[in-house]
């Protein structure tokens, strides 16, 4: 098994290869369904996607992006940023710029440097840019399928689509419930009656 500095090392020479993959991370929050619809990244910004997680932490966003097939057109760069609450709400951190295969389609992984803290149960939202050119290259959307939040787009509310998109964290690891018994253990109980 390859040491996390390792994985790392080769994670970033993927990134910086541009063959960018859905790296090996435990997925919290996503919206995966069949996309319904798709906009043209530069012109639509700024675009995004309210969340409310389960982790206390992001390391890596997914979304679906593409070139529009056939166009020569130039490779853009694009990064996530992580915000509370809204799109204009206060910034939590931004992942590593990420450079797609010119003729990329499909899910593209972007990654935080370092963890962005989440308050389990709060509203944020993953908001992508457009660092560099992003004209015909297309954000997938899908129909509604996200309960927890809505999509932006033109920085506005779109509450009809949501962004596909998976979000989550690297060697997540959930809190097991405690169980009555354990409790009333720990407090120095007896057993319930
Ligand atoms: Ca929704």
């Amino acid at each position: 098994m390859m040491s996390r500095t390792t994985l790392m090392a080769f994670l970033a020479l993927l990134l910086l290869s541009g063959t960018a993959q859905a790296q090996d991370y435990i997925v919290d929050q996503s919206c995966v369904g069949d996309p319904s619809t798709s906009n043209d990244i530069l012109y639509f910004s700024p675009m995004g996607q309210q969340f409310v997680p389960e982790f206390d932490r992001v390391d890596v966003v997914e979304l679906r992006i593409f070139q529009h097939q056939g166009y020569n057109v130039p490779v853009p760069t694009f990064a996530v940023r992580i915000r509370s609450e809204s799109i204009t709400g206060p910034l939590l951190g931004t992942t590593r710029p990420v450079v797609p295969d010119s003729m990329h389609y499909g899910p593209l992984a972007f990654e935080f440097a370092e963890s962005v803290d989440l308050i389990p149960g709060e509203v944020y939202v993953i908001e992508l840019v457009p660092v560099q050119w992003g004209a015909y290259w297309y954000l997938s959307r899908t129909h509604a399928d996200y309960p927890q939040g809505i999509s932006y787009i033109w920085g506005n509310p779109s509450p009809t689509t949501d962004l596909w998109f998976r979000e989550g964290a690297f060697d997540w690891v959930p809190v097991e419930p405690m169980t009555w018994g354990r409790i009333k253990a720990l407090m120095g109980a007896g057993p319930p009656n």
